[in-house]
């Protein structure tokens, strides 16, 4: 049931993770190891899969993927983001709000925990830094807190690393606005960490005292999750 790729019911998901938790835990968390554990265990579920939902390959090299097969689809005209918690003054945005702020664009590689990467993907929307700085954080806040709209993942950053001015709230990637497979009309981008911080069909951002491990955290991934630096794998930073 855990694995990226949704397969509901599947024990292997759960094999998946123990193995990794497992080899971190025995501080033998050796990335090829780890990435072999995951290619054998997943390889044959993505052959088995039938619904199309579950990996979708969209030919841009990246891999679709969700932990529930069903998320609403939010028009531009019905997106609402959600940011309070620790703040000053809490809103609730569209999707022209965040238009009508500052637009950040970057460029830079995409990589799963998995081991795929995507190199060179063009990224652009609202700097969450600046949007932190719209709603004002209070002295107290500590961590910022991200739940999607699909109703079951969830993620978080230090309030240090939000504040990273390589860190998204994209509305746009790939040249186009973020597609509906990529978790649109936002998601967020975290440019220095695994694929599994950069929520998709972004929903609310609270503003907390304390970090709160996400979806994949709480199945045994590094909840600092810096690409190179964690869950026992030595990628390339970005
Ligand atoms: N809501 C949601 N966000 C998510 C995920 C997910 O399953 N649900 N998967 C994460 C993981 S593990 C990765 S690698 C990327 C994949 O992004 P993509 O589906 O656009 O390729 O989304 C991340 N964000
Ligand atoms: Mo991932």
């Amino acid at each position: 049931m855990f694995t990226e790729n949704v397969v509901e019911g599947s024990p292997v998901g759960r094999r998946v993770v123990l193995a990794v938790a497992a080899l971190g835990a025995a501080g033998v968390a050796v990335g090829s190891v780890v990435q072999r554990a995951l290619d054998n265990a997943v390889a044959p579920l993505r052959a088995r899969d039938t619904t199309g939902l579950t990996n979708l390959i969209p030919g841009d090299g990246f891999q679709i993927y969700t932990v529930t097969s069903s998320v609403p689809h939010l028009s531009a005209a019905t997106y609402q983001l959600k940011v309070h918690g620790l703040v000053n003054e809490p809103a609730t945005l569209t999707l022209a709000d965040l238009e009508a702020m500052k637009q950040t664009e970057l460029t830079r590689d995409f990589q799963c925990v998995t081991g795929w990467r995507v190199g060179g993907v063009h990224w652009s929307g609202v700097k969450l830094a600046d949007l932190l700085e719209r709603v004002g954080v209070h002295s107290t806040a500590r961590a910022v807190t991200f739940r999607s709209f699909d109703g079951f993942y969830d993620e978080s950053l230090t309030l240090e690393e939000a504040r990273r001015p390589d860190v998204l709230v994209a509305l746009r990637m790939l040249n186009g606005p973020v597609s509906y497979d990529h978790g649109g009309p936002v998601r967020l981008y975290v440019a220095p960490m695994y694929g599994y911080k950069s929520i998709k069909w972004l929903g609310e951002i609270e503003v907390v005292d304390q970090v709160a491990p996400g979806w994949w955290e709480r199945r045994g991934y590094d909840v600092e999750a810096w690409i190179g630096q964690s869950n026992g794998r030595s990628d390339r930073p970005v």
